[in-house]
């Protein structure tokens, strides 16, 4: 539906890169409407429950360390479709899979600098705005829908 949501976060680098506003673009421009967006700088414990699907892999700990070094900024996006779309938006996890196009592809290189985060699934995604918007997220009136959507 039109009303489908997801997370999605500028990671550390991705900040100090000064990449927001190139990432918040590229969502922008698909069509999507921003309903939630912040600042902060998340604890090790935000990091980890954030991650903890992850908690057995061999790269948690450093992940949570980068995803905790400093400010991301978090969003939610709305739209029909934009759990799977803003993946494709984001590109494959490893950059050097990340086709050109993608904010992945052509931004970064490492898989643990990889600039941004995006829900995998609706559920999760859903798990995602709950716990990093606890207070919910913003209603409003687009004005473009009717052009976006038939
Ligand atoms: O959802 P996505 O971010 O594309 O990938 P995940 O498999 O959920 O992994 C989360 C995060 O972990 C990924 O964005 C980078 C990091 N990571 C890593 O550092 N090394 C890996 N081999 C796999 C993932
Ligand atoms: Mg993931």
């Amino acid at each position: 539906s039109k009303t489908e949501r997801t997370f999605i976060a500028v990671k550390p680098d991705g900040v100090q890169r000064g990449l927001v506003g190139e990432i918040i673009r590229r969502f922008e421009n698909k069509g999507y409407k921003l309903v939630g967006l912040k600042l902060l700088k998340p604890t090790v414990e935000q990091a980890q429950q954030h991650y903890s699907d992850l908690s057995s892999k061999k790269f948690f700990g450093g992940l949570c360390e980068y995803f905790s070094s400093g400010p991301i900024v978090g969003m939610v996006w709305e739209g029909l479709g934009v759990v799977k779309g803003g993946r494709v938006l984001l590109g494959a996890t490893n950059p050097a899979d990340s086709l050109p196009g993608t904010i992945r592809g052509d931004l970064c290189i490492d898989v643990g600098r990889n600039v941004c985060h995006g829900s995998d699934a609706v559920e999760s995604a859903e798990k995602e705005i709950a716990f990093w918007f606890p207070e919910g997220v913003v209603s409003y009136n687009n004005h473009s829908e009717g052009q976006i959507y038939e």
